[in-house]
């Protein structure tokens, strides 16, 4: 239901990505967002192929997503949660604890977990193969358990993060799903089940499939490497 075309917040996406970013793209953030808080949203989509120039104004590096509610506009995608959770409730506005696990946590995933997913993303995909990668890889995932292993702990039986869903649970499941894909959860079980109660949200089923929905029609006739 949010997405609709006069809706005051709009979200800018990637028209088409390859195979490989389907369903990661982090406009995911954003949309999956506004699905969990019944906000209605536009698209405005982009060539990831070639961005336009006017883009790297609202976004210096050109990356998805980028917000715009109203007068205001918003870029990295941990921003946009922090602005759509305090306007539709999963980011308390209160200045308290509530507020404050789900900043810490929030920041905890784009700080502390980001990073190092991001790095794997780049020995394990892009750079797969040489040598740099693979001398860098053992290391890397050693170090990234650990992290993960102290994120286990203390997510200890709960089902979020904070004390109920929350912003910080949207950032956190979808850094953790990079992780999933290249096995990482496989001895993690609870990590694993807080990134499967993730994925089973209706909000979220719904977000991805508004993001690659447009995919088919906009792929071009030969696929660029590395977008
Ligand atoms: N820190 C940024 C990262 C955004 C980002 O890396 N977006 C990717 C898509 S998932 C992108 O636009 N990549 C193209 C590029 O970096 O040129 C955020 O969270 O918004």
């Amino acid at each position: 239901m949010p997405i609709d075309p006069h809706a005051p917040i709009e979200i800018t996406a990637f028209e088409w990505v390859p195979p490989f970013a389907e369903g990661f793209v982090r406009d995911l953030r954003p949309r999956w967002a506004c699905e969990e808080m019944d906000l209605p949203y536009r698209e405005r989509l982009i060539s990831a192929i070639k961005r336009p120039d006017w883009y790297f104004e609202e976004q210096p590096w050109g990356q998805v997503p980028h917000v715009r509610d109203g007068e205001i506009a918003i870029f990295e995608s941990g921003a946009t949660l922090i602005h759509l959770g305090e306007k539709g409730g999963l980011l308390p506005r209160e200045n308290g604890q509530a507020r404050a696990s789900v900043l810490s946590w929030t920041l905890a995933a784009f700080s502390s977990i980001e990073p190092m997913t991001f790095e794997l993303g780049n020995v394990a995909l892009f750079s797969r193969g040489e040598e740099w990668a693979t001398l860098r890889k053992p290391g890397l995932v050693a170090a990234l358990g650990k992290r993960l292993d102290r994120l286990e702990t203390a997510l200890d039986a709960r089902d979020w993060l904070a004390d109920a869903f929350s912003i910080a649970d949207i950032a956190m499941v979808t850094v953790l799903r990079e992780v999933a894909r290249e096995g990482l959860l496989d001895t993690r079980p609870r990590l694993a089940a807080y990134v499967e109660r993730g994925e089973v949200r209706p909000a979220f089923q719904t977000a991805i499939a508004d993001q690659i929905r447009h995919f088919a029609a906009n792929a071009p006739a030969r696929a660029p490497q590395g977008v």
